[in-house]
């Protein structure tokens, strides 16, 4: 099945998601705020270690809604994964990023969350962010798409997320397909 799981990035302007999208996508970094008309999404394969597994991803980009506080939940309907990013040096952005968070536990959104610290070429920790990750337990990335640190790990966690559904979809599956054939080798008549 090639089946195609959509990512999405959620976060204040400039936090750096089409940066970080734009590395994982492309290996490619731009100093300055990424052009917002273009690609609506980038398509991305991850191939899974010690096995022939890859997983197909489309990542969405905001095109710069946040700006305008208008990232809707048609942005982020149907994604698999949401990155929901903040910026290492902008404690403000974190606070969003947590709000952020809130808006989809509230919406019981079932898309696996990872809180994504970006900039770490500018400051390498953030101990709020660390502790409200494990008190709310959301896996937490640190990464710089200006140097490319921390990416690939951060799209190898999301890709293994992808794999489980896609394998837990799959055998629900066999199960209901299984009976029905059941039934048809043994010729039930009514
Ligand atoms: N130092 C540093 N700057 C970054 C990084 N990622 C993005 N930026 C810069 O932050 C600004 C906003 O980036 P952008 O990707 O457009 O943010 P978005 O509004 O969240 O999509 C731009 O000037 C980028 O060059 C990073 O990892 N390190
Ligand atoms: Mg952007």
């Amino acid at each position: 099945m090639n089946k195609v799981f959509k990512v999405v990035a959620l976060g204040a302007t400039a936090v750096g998601k089409s940066s970080i999208l734009l590395r994982a996508a492309r290996n490619q970094y731009t100093d300055g705020h990424q052009p917002t008309i273009g690609a609506v999404y980038y398509r991305k394969t991850v191939q899974l270690p010690k096995t022939e597994e890859v997983i197909k991803l489309e990542l969405w980009d905001t095109a710069g809604q946040e700006r305008y506080n208008s990232v809707t939940q048609l942005y982020y309907r149907n994604a698999c994964v949401i990155l929901i990013v903040f910026s290492m040096d902008d404690a403000d952005s974190l606070q969003k990023a947590i709000d952020w968070n809130n808006v989809l536990i509230e919406q019981n959104s079932d898309a696996t969350r990872c809180l994504v610290g970006n900039k770490s070429d500018i400051c390498k920790k953030c101990p709020r962010a660390e502790q409200y990750a494990q008190d709310n337990n959301l896996k937490y990335f640190v990464v710089s798409a200006k140097m490319g640190n921390g990416v690939e790990e951060l799209f190898q966690h999301i890709a293994q997320s992808c794999n489980k559904l896609k394998q837990h979809t799959q055998s629900a599956k066999v199960l209901i397909v299984e009976p029905k054939e059941y039934i048809k080798d043994k010729k039930f008549c009514c």
